[in-house]
């Protein structure tokens, strides 16, 4: 009896070592980007960051998140909203509306923002943090005075490519990890059309922030889950 109870003992004893490897052995099981990969960084800029003209609770925390995992990737883009002056998504550009109401452009219903990511101001520089220095690309979009553009690949008519699905493509670039500000507007777009266009389409959570208008954030999410976007943690990401 007692020397059964000793090898029992014993036998959990082993079981508690292999749990102590078992964060190791996971180390396997992570997602490891590949030379066809891609890590996009959506809209870092000053004005969807605390400070800015239309800042998104907490952006900043984004920067750290993105500076770490992009170690692990050897192609990285970079996006910057980047609108006229009386921008067609600026409240300011109609009497009577307020920033946050929707109007009807040609293409929908287009929510009305304030000025925000006006081309060549500081607003619309990317955060000073933002380390990325073997970014390859940088693609500005939602500079059609009349369009806007959340999506990195398609401008709100659908039809308006950006170039970049064609840049991905003719690079060889099979997957891509879309990452930045804000989840419910640019990172969700973006992500969706990188499926549309034929990409196996991460969002990194813990590297997104919300601006979550009139639940748009639970929408978006189970808008791209249907699209079979993935929804990862940077943890989830083998860095290094
Ligand atoms: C964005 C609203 C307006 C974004 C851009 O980057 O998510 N949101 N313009
Ligand atoms: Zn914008």
């Amino acid at each position: 009896m007692k020397t059964d109870r000793r090898k029992l003992l014993t036998a959990l004893g082993s079981l508690g070592a292999l749990g102590a490897v078992a964060p190791w052995a996971m180390a396997a099981s992570k997602i490891k980007p590949g030379a066809n990969s891609v890590l996009i960084a959506v809209d870092v800029q000053n004005c969807f960051i605390e400070g800015g003209t239309l800042p998104v609770a907490k952006g900043s925390e984004v920067v750290p998140v993105i500076n770490r995992i992009s170690a692990a990737f050897e192609n990285i883009v970079v996006t910057q909203d980047w609108h006229t002056q009386g921008h067609a998504s600026f409240a300011s550009a109609y009497g009577g509306k307020k920033p946050f109401e929707t109007t009807k452009l040609s293409y929908g219903t287009q929510v009305l923002w304030p000025d925000h990511c006006v081309q060549g101001t500081k607003d619309a520089e990317l955060h000073k943090d933002l380390a990325l220095p073997s970014a390859q690309l940088i693609i500005r979009k939602g500079f059609h005075p009349k369009m806007d553009s959340y999506s990195a690949f398609m401008e709100a008519d659908a039809k308006t490519a950006t170039g970049l699905g064609g840049y991905l493509k003719q690079r060889g670039i099979k997957t891509v990890f879309v990452t930045g500000l804000a989840t419910d507007f640019c990172v969700a777009w973006t992500a969706m059309d990188a499926r549309a266009a034929g990409f196996e389409v991460y969002v990194v959570e813990d590297a997104c922030r919300a601006i979550d208008l009139n639940g748009s954030l639970a929408a978006a999410w189970k808008n791209m889950a249907a699209k079979g976007v993935k929804r990862i943690q940077s943890d989830d990401i083998q860095v290094g």
